[in-house]
């Protein structure tokens, strides 16, 4: 069925739709009828997956507060906004910390999601049934060595996204918070900067989740009735306990 046959008249804003969780989740929500508006900065390839879906393709850079601005101003409706958009650079002690890293970390995921989740506020509360998932990470409730960058960056995503929880109640906004543990995507790759041999070393000897499965929870989310709120979900591989302790650590 295309999407256009099953349209549930709805409008989804996904962030970082370009690849892994975001690109899942564009897919999936097309076919549960949701008109789907992809945003990334690889054009090319949010454009390739939005006419494969029947959605829509915009430049989105959650750093540049004009990209985000010309973002909004093109949508006339949103339902859900799927906060994707975010990632790790580098593994490093915080002794040895690239403050560059860190900003950009920073930037991206907290900054980034406040950028656009206060944007689509008006629009949100406007859709009379409103829904932001933000994608933080098991990042966002625990620490790990050498991790400080991303964990810290994440909890920051996470009181964000917590807090408006508190500050919406009473207007017509659910929000969601989830917070994978391993999931093979092009996660690893960014944060070791393109290397391959050390972002597959990471997954090796293990089984992790793959972005579908995130996909999948959004989807169950995005499909419940108005009065159902799911506040927070934590979802690991089986074969990860915590981030510091999986099948390889014992
Ligand atoms: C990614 C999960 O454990 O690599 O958000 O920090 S972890």
């Amino acid at each position: 069925m295309s999407a256009s046959d099953n349209s549930n008249g709805r409008v989804a804003v996904v962030t970082g739709a370009s690849s892994g969780i975001g690109a899942a989740t564009a897919r999936r929500l097309a076919q549960d009828g949701f008109q789907v508006v992809l945003g990334a900065r690889r054009v090319d390839r949010i454009s390739e997956l939005a006419d494969e879906i029947g959605g829509r393709a915009s430049y989105l850079d959650v750093t540049d507060a004009a990209s985000v601005e010309r973002f909004i101003a093109a949508l006339d409706r949103v339902d859900v906004l799927v906060n994707n958009a975010g990632g790790a650079k580098g593994l490093a002690p915080v002794a040895d910390a690239d403050l560059d890293d860190w900003r950009w970390m920073w930037e991206t995921n907290v900054i980034g999601t406040l950028r656009i989740t206060k944007g689509l506020l008006p629009k949100l509360a406007d859709s009379g049934d409103g829904l932001i998932i933000t994608v933080t990470s098991t990042a966002a409730l625990e620490a790990y060595d050498n991790g400080a960058g991303y964990t810290s960056a994440k909890h920051a995503q996470g009181v964000l996204h917590r807090t408006l929880r508190l500050e919406l109640i009473g207007t017509p906004i659910r929000l969601t918070e989830i917070c994978p543990g391993m999931v093979e995507t092009e996660f690893s790759l960014v944060r070791f900067d393109g290397d391959t041999a050390k972002a597959d070393a990471v997954y090796e000897g293990l089984e992790p989740l793959v972005a579908d499965d995130i996909a999948d929870i959004i989807s169950f989310t995005a499909s419940r009735p108005s009065r159902v709120d799911i506040d927070q979900i934590v979802v690991r591989p089986r074969d990860q306990a915590t981030s510091r302790r999986n099948i390889k650590t014992g």
